[in-house]
């Protein structure tokens, strides 16, 4: 059987510089981008693993030592391993809060900020995953298959206007004008949804956010080097 479990260094930056601070494991636009662009948004120093996931890497023995999960991504930060992609953006934009990519802890900000970042990793981003997969809900039941994925596009279409109604309100960013951590976010998984029926970009609030955040060389700068040429989102 082929080795599974095939791990690519990738260029990340400097070269003028010591050990790297950060390792992320990594497959292209998958939920490592959000962590990958706030890692570019602060400038810090990181490798970029592949986990790839056309030779099911993410499930090999190696991968599961470090995310017992299967799922990507994983940050390593010196004897920190971390999985889950909002705690990832979290530890990192707490890891440099000078670059204020989120509000001060214990601020009403902060709360929002949780509030948000919480609402698209629960709900939003869970919702895709099913529409993405329904038969991993469904099984093999055609029939069922289609109505799980119908069910999950039409959640996922509710979040969306649940963002675009706040930002309507309150941006043209999640924070009003205040980019953070969770702007990125956004785009992460407006990418994934590119596909549905109502697109995140027929929301115009949405639209503008997402011109605003794919517009900051950071962001270019991260899905290029995950190798993604085409629009972000
Ligand atoms: N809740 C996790 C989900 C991670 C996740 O589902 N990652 C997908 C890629 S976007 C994955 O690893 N899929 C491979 C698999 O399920 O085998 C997170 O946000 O980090």
């Amino acid at each position: 059987m082929a080795n599974l479990t095939q791990f690519y260094f990738l260029i990340s930056g400097n070269t003028n510089r010591k050990l790297p601070m950060y390792q992320l494991h990594y497959f292209p636009a998958n939920a490592n981008a959000a962590p990958h662009m706030v890692l570019e948004e602060l400038g810090a120093r990181y490798e970029l693993l592949l986990v790839d996931r056309t030779k099911d890497a993410q499930k090999s023995r190696e991968y599961l030592k470090i995310n017992p999960n299967g799922r990507i991504p994983t940050l390593v930060d010196n004897s920190l391993v971390l999985s889950e992609a909002a705690a990832i953006v979290l530890h990192l934009v707490d890891q440099h809060s000078d670059a204020g990519l989120a509000p001060k802890v214990g601020t009403p900000e902060r709360a929002k900020f949780y509030q948000w970042l919480t609402f698209l990793t629960n709900s939003l981003q869970e919702e895709l995953m099913i529409w993405q997969y329904p038969e991993r809900l469904a099984g093999k039941d055609a029939a069922a298959t289609a109505v799980v994925k119908r069910g999950a596009e039409a959640r996922a279409s509710t979040f969306l206007d649940v963002v675009e109604d706040h930002l309507k309100a309150n941006g043209p960013l999640f924070l009003g004008n205040e980019l953070s951590a969770v702007d990125f976010y956004l785009v992460m998984l407006c990418r994934w949804a590119r596909p549905m029926i109502k697109p995140p970009r027929s929301r115009p609030n949405i639209a503008k956010l997402l011109d605003k955040v794919t517009a900051l060389p950071s962001v270019r700068r991260a899905y290029e080097r995950e190798g993604i040429t085409d629009e972000i989102c």
